[in-house]
């Protein structure tokens, strides 16, 4: 394995074009353009208009429609894992399993549900019990999503198919660092357009650029953003979607903890932490990056952890033997490299791993770490694991939760139902007990951060209601004789008087009180 010179996908230098290179070859593979404010207002004036009809479809037959494009990417399953491997330098195996087969599986989830999750909701009243009262979704028009290189497919690909089952357009802003895959996906949408009338080529749209294009897709008149990335960037999208008053969702990577009890089944546990501390270089918002061990397990944990990473195989990531590829974005092996050197000189121990070979970061085990140094504070987005040994399950909940972010969390044992106990107690999006990182693959569920983690959710039933207003009409079911209500005008003592009575009846401690109880309430 060669050092790669730094490569124009990182540089900041090409004003008109981004030039893309492999990360792992150096390759060139192509170019897209920068494109500026007025273009991105364009798209999505086009992406308006073609929104009309398609918001006009009822969900039923938006999900039939939308099937010829889960079609075309399965049927390009493999064209797609290569591509995406090629320009985020990740194993092709890891490309078709954690970038194209989610997202069918989400789109083939949502087809049979998003009828039901959207229909109108009947709301069960109280005091006015005489009204009825419903929520029905509409979509919100036309949906920005900014997207990131860690998952270029499924991430902003998926978001927008979930803008499309609301019945909403969409302009895709794919990161600087891997556009090319977002104009493939681009390319099949069309594909998908001939063979089913009903989908339109505008209804989804890619801007490509770097952070200006990103900028103007908050300002562009859009309905709502979706955004994938760092914390400092969310935080910009943030303050851009406030002055326009719209809606954002963001999703903004963690310092994810895993925490290991003493009677956890230590091949599952070793397994399960390799694989969430190493897939795609950890590069990965949900990566397991520090384990608060009890110390009894610790040292054989750790070993094992550090035998198996020693069996991981690196190299061209589209070698399907490969199981670690290239680092994709240049400027993260610094941030990993310096992690690492932070947290060598506080005293930490390399067990394995050590110094990047080029754009290659090999998968690298620290033990001897304490809790509170840079490694177990900063998101390195890099395949660095610590190992924490700790006395007790409250010591590694306090540690655990000591973080500004909270995406994910893991519980590592041997009792399930004191595994979830412990997860109920973690401050993440998310806790998995015995499992490790793949719950964005369950499109069923919430994908959420806490804390700096993020705002709102991508995936389940709430998510896609989300991405509609949800409007609520109230009519009346019965007493529709009454030509007023009791509170409307006028306004006397008498009535004054008898609203009292009523509420000192009902809420005092009286009458109602003693109906509940007598019902058991
Ligand atoms: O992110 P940015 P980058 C983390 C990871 C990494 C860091 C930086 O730690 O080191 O983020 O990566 C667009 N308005 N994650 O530079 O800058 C930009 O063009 C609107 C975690 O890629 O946040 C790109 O499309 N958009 C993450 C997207 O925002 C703007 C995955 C993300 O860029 C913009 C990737 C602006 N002002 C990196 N400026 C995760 N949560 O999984 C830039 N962009």
């Amino acid at each position: 394995m060669v050092a790669l010179a730094q490569t124009s996908n990182d540089a900041t230098g090409f004003i008109d074009k981004l030039v893309i290179h492999s990360p792992s070859t150096g390759d060139l593979l192509g170019e897209a353009p920068v494109m500026d404010a007025d273009e991105v207002k364009a798209a999505v004036a086009r992406a308006r208009k073609a929104q009309a009809a398609w918001g006009a479809l009822s969900v039923k037959e938006r999900c039939s429609a939308l099937r010829a494009f889960r079609h075309k990417v399965a049927q390009h399953a493999d064209d797609l894992a290569r591509a995406v491997s090629t320009e985020n330098g990740k194993p092709v195996q890891e490309a078709l399993t954690h970038d194209i087969l989610p997202f069918c599986d989400l789109m083939a989830y949502f087809e049979s549900r998003a009828p039901k999750i959207l229909a109108p909701q009947t709301i069960s009243l109280h005091l006015m019990m005489q009204r009825r009262s419903y929520l029905h979704c509409i979509p919100r028009g036309v949906i920005g999503i900014i997207g990131p290189w860690n998952f270029p497919f499924s991430i902003p690909v998926g978001d927008a198919v979930m803008a499309l089952f609301a019945g909403n357009a969409t302009v895709i802003k794919p990161s600087e660092v891997t556009p090319l895959i977002a104009l493939k996906a681009k390319a099949l949408w069309d594909e998908a357009c001939k063979d089913e009338p009903r989908l339109h080529p505008d209804l989804m749209q890619i801007v490509t650029g770097r952070g200006l294009t990103g900028a103007a897709v908050c300002t562009s008149g859009v309905n709502q953003v979706m955004f994938t990335g760092s914390v400092p960037t969310g935080k910009k999208v943030a303050v851009a979607c406030a002055e326009q008053l719209i809606p954002c969702v963001l999703e903004l990577g963690g310092i994810n903890p895993a925490i290991v009890t003493a009677d956890a089944d230590l091949e599952r546990t070793a397994h399960a932490i390799l694989w969430g501390a190493f897939a795609n270089s950890g590069q990965v918002c949900a990566s397991i990056s520090r384990v608060y061990v009890a110390r009894p397990l610790a040292e054989k944990l750790t070993a094992r952890v550090v035998e198996l990473a020693g069996g991981l195989v690196q190299g061209d990531p589209l070698d399907p033997d490969i199981e670690l590829g290239a680092m994709t974005f240049l400027p993260q092996i610094a941030i990993g490299e310096a992690i690492l050197a932070d947290t060598i000189a506080q005293g930490g121990r390399v067990r394995c791993g050590g110094t990047p070979n080029g754009r290659f970061f090999p998968p690298t085990v620290l033990d001897n770490v304490e809790h509170g140094w840079k490694i177990t504070q900063d998101e390195s987005f890099s395949p660095l694991l610590a190992f924490i040994a700790v006395d007790d399950v409250e010591t590694a909940i306090r540690y655990a939760n000591d973080s500004d972010k909270g995406l994910m969390a893991y519980v590592f044992a041997g009792d399930e139902e004191q595994g979830a106990r412990i997860a109920e107690r973690l401050e993440a999006g998310t806790t998995m007990v015995n499992n490790a990182i793949d719950s964005h693959g369950a499109p069923g569920t919430p994908w959420q951060g806490m804390k700096q983690s993020g705002l709102g959710q991508v995936h389940s039933a709430q998510g896609l209601r989300d991405l509609c207003q949800v409007r609520h009409v109230q009519t009346r079911s019965w007493l529709p004789w009454m030509s007023k209500e009791l509170w409307w005008y006028p306004y006397s003592p008498k009535v004054y008087g008898a609203f009292l009575k009523g509420v000192k009846a009902l809420w005092g401690g009286g009458v109602l009180d003693r109906v509940l109880r007598a019902v058991g309430k």
